[in-house]
């Protein structure tokens, strides 16, 4: 980073901007993190939406002393653009050539399908918890058909593949989703994969953690990264509880 520039992350409690704090960290970058809590409706506030048109969270602002902004917003993009300018070691970016194919393959995967899914069956979860009392005897059974006929098997396809992986990672002596190091693929399927093993089961009525202990055993195993050890603390005061379990 140049000394010019100071980088902005607009963050969101409960969020996939926590995996932007633990890039910065794995960068060594200086930043500066504007947090934002989410309304009792799990919303954003809209102070969001002036910082970007969609109010959401993850957005990045990088400001240069001559006033101009670079405005990144999607969470591949901004560890895409933060890896091609920040990544001076090449570290994140995966430890091989094939270790780089497979971390620009899990950039676009983990939002494009694996979030897609995870956001669908939370949508049809919100349709039966967040509705009145008389229209959720009527939404409940429909919401239940939805999730086990379409949103389960797609998940568990997804899950299957990345246990899968893992164990494959795991027979070349790897704890990592791609080569033999942490990666940006790393750090981005932590938010995810936190999401399934937290908050799913109830809504597909299975034990995700025993159905998939490799992969349960990987997202363990991040969260013992140094790098997100440091990004949980920094927005202790914000967040004390990442996704259901203390920071410790
Ligand atoms: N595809 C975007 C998704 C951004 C997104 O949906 N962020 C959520 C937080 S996890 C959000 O801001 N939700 C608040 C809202 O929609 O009101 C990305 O990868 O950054």
């Amino acid at each position: 980073m140049s000394q010019e520039e100071t980088v902005v992350l607009h963050w969101l409690n409960q969020s996939r901007a926590q995996r932007i704090v633990w890039l910065f960290e794995e960068l060594g970058l200086k930043y500066e993190i504007v947090y934002y809590e989410r309304d009792k409706n799990s919303k954003a506030p809209h102070a969001l939406s002036e910082v970007h048109p969609l109010g959401k969270s993850p957005v990045v602002e990088i400001r240069s002393a001559s006033g101009d902004v670079i405005k990144l917003a999607e969470s591949g993009w901004i560890i895409q653009y933060f890896l091609r300018k920040y990544d001076q070691t090449d570290n994140l970016k995966g430890s091989s050539i094939d270790a780089q194919n497979e971390v620009s393959y899990f950039l676009h995967y983990t939002e494009g399908t694996l979030q897609s899914i995870l956001d669908g069956l939370f949508t049809n979860h919100a349709a039966k918890t967040k509705a009145g009392y008389a229209a959720r005897m009527y939404m409940a059974p429909c919401v239940k058909w939805i999730a086990q006929n379409y949103y389960k098997p797609k998940l568990l396809k997804n899950l299957n593949f990345l246990n899968g992986t893992i164990t494959k990672q795991y027979e070349k002596y790897s704890k990592y989703i791609a080569g033999n190091s942490l990666s940006a693929a790393d750090i981005i399927l932590s938010f995810p994969l936190e999401i399934v093993f937290t908050r799913c089961d109830p809504m597909i009525n299975k034990s995700l953690k025993t159905e998939y202990p490799d992969l349960y055993l990987y997202h363990q195993n991040i969260r013992q990264e140094h790098g997100w050890k440091q990004a949980a603390k920094k927005v202790r005061g914000f967040e004390d509880i990442i996704f259901g379990e203390e920071i410790v």
